[in-house]
């Protein structure tokens, strides 16, 4: 007999590029997921189902034993900072970098720092990892605007082309971090579900290096 295994995945751009990677790890949805408005999916496996949250919520889900397995983001995981679930597989998708950023020629800061992020904790770490003292502004979207309009004098955020802070007239400073999606797996789970667990992370893990060789072709 089968144990039930719930796997809770990021919606938005992560899920986007996390479908293929299941599909090949013969994991499917049994109905269109983009066409629902479900939030739980039966998929081709009985023992296997998919919760479809936001992102931030996903290590909450999995840290708690409500999923047994996660998909989110490396920035998502670091802000969430919970040591109590394991992280055995990078799926090298949505990849992109956590990074401060300011406007073009921004004069230089007189006093204390003040930093726009929603990235609140990993702000708060890397500023104090550096000796600098910072005010730290809470935002829950449009970290551009915060400079513009004087509200902040940085910026933590994901940055990926860059072309959201040009067309803002910012750039990129420091790089806090690599960011790509992560398989988490929750420490109950692992123990108790082990085996079936284990399947899982290995064809997954196959699927992402076949994605690697095909990009290196491409
Ligand atoms: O709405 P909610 O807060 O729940 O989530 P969201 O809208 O941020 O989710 P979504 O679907 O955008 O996916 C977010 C996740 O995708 C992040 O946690 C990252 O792990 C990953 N990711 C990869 C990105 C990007 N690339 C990305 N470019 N997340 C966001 N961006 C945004 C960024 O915030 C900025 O506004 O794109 C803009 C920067 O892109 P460039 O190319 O202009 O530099
Ligand atoms: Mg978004």
């Amino acid at each position: 007999m089968k144990q039930p295994i719930t796997i809770a995945l990021s919606k938005g751009r992560i899920l986007k590029e996390t479908l293929p990677l299941l599909a090949q790890a013969d994991i499917c949805p049994t109905e269109d997921i983009s066409k629902s408005r479900k939030l739980i999916f039966d998929t081709n496996h009985e023992h296997i189902k998919l919760l479809v949250i936001r992102a931030t919520d996903v290590p909450t889900y999995v840290e708690y034993g409500a999923a047994d397995m996660g998909v989110a983001g490396k920035d998502v995981l670091m802000e969430y900072g919970s040591k109590a679930m394991y992280e055995p597989l990078d799926l090298n998708i949505a990849r992109c970098r956590l990074m401060t950023a300011g406007m073009v020629n921004s004069k230089p800061v007189n006093g204390r720092l003040k930093v726009a992020s929603k990235f609140v904790n990993v702000t708060k770490q890397y500023y104090a990892q550096k000796g600098i003292q910072v005010d730290i502004i809470k935002l829950y979207g449009a970290m551009e605007l915060a400079p513009i309009m004087g509200l902040a004098d940085r910026i933590v955020d994901i940055v990926d082309t860059g072309n959201t802070l040009r067309a803002n007239g910012m750039e990129p400073l420091e790089m806090i971090a690599p960011v790509s999606t992560r398989l988490v797996v929750g420490k109950a789970a692992m123990k108790m579900k082990h085996q079936q667990i284990q399947e899982i992370i290995d064809q997954l893990e196959q699927a992402v290096e076949a994605g690697k060789l095909a990009e290196a072709r491409a």
